[in-house]
């Protein structure tokens, strides 16, 4: 296979990467990963502390280019978590910023610190030739137990890049503007990725804020920005009493929104305020991009549009008959299939075998297709997912750590609207003492402190009991009901 970035290796005084005042070109970005690379060449695979900083960029172009697996992890995962990602991907190193302090959890492994100025001897040697071999590991939430390592392999993420490349007429004069985290897919793989496939640049904001968004497009040189709807969300509160953000926006050549649906109430502000398009695209850890709305196409909002080039999507009913009708109405769970899929779940081939219909990869998210092919998804088939923020997040994993509270008898987790968040995590909690109840606060960082501070309940309602049928089976639709029973 070719190189996954060209622009590497010829090496070149054009900038690749900007987070904060810290610049790299092609020619030092080729340096700093080529020497990185030589020191990690023959490690089994590496985890990256995944900070938004220029680091971890090198780091994982480094890993790349050197053939060896990369784990990204959320600098803020909570102990459990961290324990199972680690005990589950077995890095041999984890690469960090020099300055980065890391948990005791990570103190048995060898850690090498990332010098972004490729001090050192040495260069990469020559990038793997097997398309099928892994790139990333990265872990996804799933309904029930500790998140998922999904392998993706360098055919999956060159294909899905290159996909968009046309859809969105992407190029090496783009500027791609965002805050995304940088150990989910979305901010690492076409945040980061996707700008250096194409030669062209990326300018991260080290963290989301509306004044960033409007200093760095436009007049700022920015000529693309990525984001979740939350952040959209935000962006469309401020235009109103912001020339300089409308200013922005209006000049971008490309605002893109993904991770979770953005509402057509969003989409109206901003197309109300700067003329401007939001692009939807719908893309999943394990399949990568699926579909957008093409660039220059007319506004559809509520659409993610067509599938992307190489990628096939069916919608499929219940008992595994493909719906054939594009009527804008009959309902069915999109299954997709093609180069940009991921290759398994790590150690985990019982549920990488379910999550299969042959070479169809069941995403579980429920669509219709108009019929001029667009699809528009209208929810999703298990319930305990929650999307927050643009986070997947599974109910079980929340009920567990809630679980583990020792002021907690029961524990039930469930997504309630959110107009910034999108969904909201809500705790349903049976205090051990109902008399003495522990606090939302004390039950929030608890969760935090094991898992992810995103995974933490936003609202927490103590009860009596949790409502069940009359086999024991909790039923999560009647809880708004016994809070006032
Ligand atoms: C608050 N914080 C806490 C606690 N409470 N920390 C520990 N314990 C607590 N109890 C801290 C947080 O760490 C954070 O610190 C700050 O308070 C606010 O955190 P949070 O509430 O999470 O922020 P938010 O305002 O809700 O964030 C909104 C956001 C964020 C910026 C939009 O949700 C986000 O970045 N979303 C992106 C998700 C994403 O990239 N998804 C891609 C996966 P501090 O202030 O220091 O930060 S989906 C994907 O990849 C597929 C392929 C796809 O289709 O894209
Ligand atoms: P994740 O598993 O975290 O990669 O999130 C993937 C899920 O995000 C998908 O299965 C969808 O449910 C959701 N998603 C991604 N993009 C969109 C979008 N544009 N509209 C609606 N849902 C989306």
């Amino acid at each position: 296979m070719s190189a996954l970035f060209p622009a590497l290796v010829a090496g070149s005084d054009r900038p690749a990467l900007r987070f904060g005042a810290q610049t790299l070109t092609y020619g030092e970005l080729g340096r700093a990963a080529g020497a990185l690379g030589a020191r990690i060449a023959g490690t089994g695979r590496v985890a990256v502390w995944a900070t938004p900083t220029a680091e971890t960029a090198v780091a994982v172009v480094a890993a790349l280019l050197a053939g060896v697996p990369a784990i990204p992890l959320n600098p803020r995962t909570g102990e459990r978590e961290l324990a199972h990602i680690l005990g589950d991907s077995a890095p041999g190193a984890v690469l960090a910023g020099a300055d980065d302090v890391l948990p005791t959890g990570l103190a048995e492994l060898p850690r090498i610190d990332v010098d972004i100025l490729g001090r050192g001897p040495g260069r990469a040697g020559a990038e793997p030739d097997d398309p099928e071999s892994p790139a990333l590991i990265v872990y996804t939430s799933g309904t029930t137990g500790p998140p998922k390592g999904v392998v993706l392999s360098r055919r999956a993420i060159a294909a899905s890049l290159d996909a968009l490349e046309e859809s969105w007429a992407w190029t090496e004069d783009d500027v791609l503007v965002h805050a995304l985290p940088l150990f989910h897919v979305h901010g690492l793989i076409l945040g980061v990725l996707g700008p250096l496939r194409r030669g062209g640049a990326v300018r991260h904001l080290g963290a989301f804020s509306v004044a960033g968004v409007a200093r760095e497009l436009g007049a700022g040189g920015g000529t693309m920005l990525f984001g979740v709807p939350t952040m959209y969300h935000r962006i469309a509160d401020a235009l109103e009493g912001d020339p300089a953000l409308v200013r922005a926006l209006t000049a971008a050549r490309l605002l893109v929104s993904g991770s979770a649906a953005l509402p057509v109430h969003d989409h109206e502000r901003i197309g109300a305020a700067t003329g401007r398009t939001v692009v939807e695209r719908y893309g999943m850890t394990e399949t990568l991009m699926n579909t957008s709305v093409p660039v220059g196409s007319r506004p559809r909002p509520g659409s993610v549009g067509l599938p992307l080039r190489g990628v096939e999507l069916r919608l499929v009913e219940e008992d595994g008959t493909e719906l054939g009708a594009y009527d804008g109405e009959s309902v069915g769970e999109i299954q997709v299939r093609g180069p940009n899929l991921f290759t398994a779940y790590l150690n985990r081939p019982d549920a990488t075998a379910a999550a299969f219909d042959g070479e169809w990869f069941r995403t579980g998210d429920m669509a219709v297709r108009e019929p001029d092919g667009y699809v528009r998804i209208v929810g999703r088939k298990a319930t305990d997912l929650i999307k927050s923020g643009g986070y997947k997040i599974g109910a079980g994993e929340i009920e567990n750590a809630l679980l583990d509270h020792p002021a907690v008898r029961e524990a039930a987790v469930t997504g309630a609207p959110d107009p910034d968040l999108g969904e909201r995590i809500v705790a349903w909690v049976v205090a051990a003492d109902t008399e003495k109840p522990p606090t939302a606060e004390e039950l929030a960082d608890h969760v935090a402190g094991l898992l992810a501070p995103h995974k933490r309940p936003r609202t927490v309602h103590f009860l009596r009991a949790l409502p069940r049928n009359d086999m024991g089976k909790l039923l999560k639709k009647a809880l708004p009901e016994a809070l006032h029973g």
